[in-house]
Formats: C-alpha cells, sequence, structure tokens
C-alpha cells in the first residue's frame, strides 16, 4: 500500500499524528476536521496514499463506493440530521489543501452559497 512519510493524513492513518477516529476498517479512517466548516465536519480518508480523484483506479472503486455508502450514516450519528454535504476538493482551483484523496462530510448548519 502506498504511504508519503511527508503526507499528515498518511501520518494519521499510521497513527503518528493524533486524531479522534470515528470509523477504521481495512480501507479507510474517518476523523473530524481540524477546522470545521460546519457543526459536524468529518474527513474520510483512504490508508492508501493517492493524491486526487484524477489519481484513482479501478482498483479503488470499491473503496471510493464504500465511503460513500457509509457517509450517511456517520453524517447521522455525529449529528447531521437535517442533511449533509459530502465534498471531494481536487487540486488548487479545486480547493485543495492535503494531497491525499479525501471525503469531507459536512452538516448540523447551512452556510452554504446554492451550487
Ligand atoms: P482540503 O482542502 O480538501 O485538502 O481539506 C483538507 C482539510 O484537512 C482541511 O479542512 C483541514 C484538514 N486538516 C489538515 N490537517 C489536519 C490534521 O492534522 N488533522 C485534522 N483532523 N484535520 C486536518
Amino acid at each position: 500500500m502506498t504511504h508519503d512519510p511527508n503526507c499528515i493524513f498518511c501520518r494519521i492513518v499510521k497513527g503518528e499524528l493524533p486524531a479522534k477516529r470515528i470509523h477504521e476498517d481495512d480501507e479507510f479512517i474517518v476523523f473530524p476536521d481540524i477546522h470545521p466548516a460546519a457543526p459536524v465536519h468529518l474527513l474520510m480518508v483512504p490508508k492508501e496514499h493517492f493524491a486526487t480523484l484524477a489519481d484513482a483506479q479501478a482498483k479503488h472503486e470499491e473503496l471510493l463506493g464504500r465511503m460513500l455508502l457509509l457517509a450517511p450514516r456517520l453524517a447521522r450519528e455525529q449529528g447531521a440530521t437535517n442533511g449533509y454535504r459530502v465534498v471531494i476538493n481536487n487540486g488548487p482551483d479545486g480547493g485543495q489543501e492535503v494531497y491525499h484523496l479525501h471525503v469531507h462530510v459536512l452538516g448540523g448548519a447551512r452556510p452554504w452559497k446554492r451550487l
């Protein structure tokens, strides 16, 4: 499994940096965003390092599907009972800061600009 020792999320996956794990399985972990943009703000982070959605491969199909399928349950359990957003930022114009693919789950308020 690819691992980048300079990547913050790889270091969280390895337990070298702390995070409150809300979910963990063989393929990904989930923890709260350190700078929450909503009352509920979770990050779903694959254990394997790949930078963006464009770097995902066919072998990641099940992982990506499983993350999306788990998002509703975790959002509800964490208190986003009135809806939530599921966001993947990609590249500079996508506002991506950490180049280890991750899924944001945001809810508990509606501060959004409508898309
Ligand atoms: P993005 O812009 O999609 O790359 O979002 C990266 C998010 O990661 C950003 O909202 C802040 C969060 N983040 C960065 N470093 C850490 C960390 O060390 N711990 C946690 N829990 N979140 C982090």
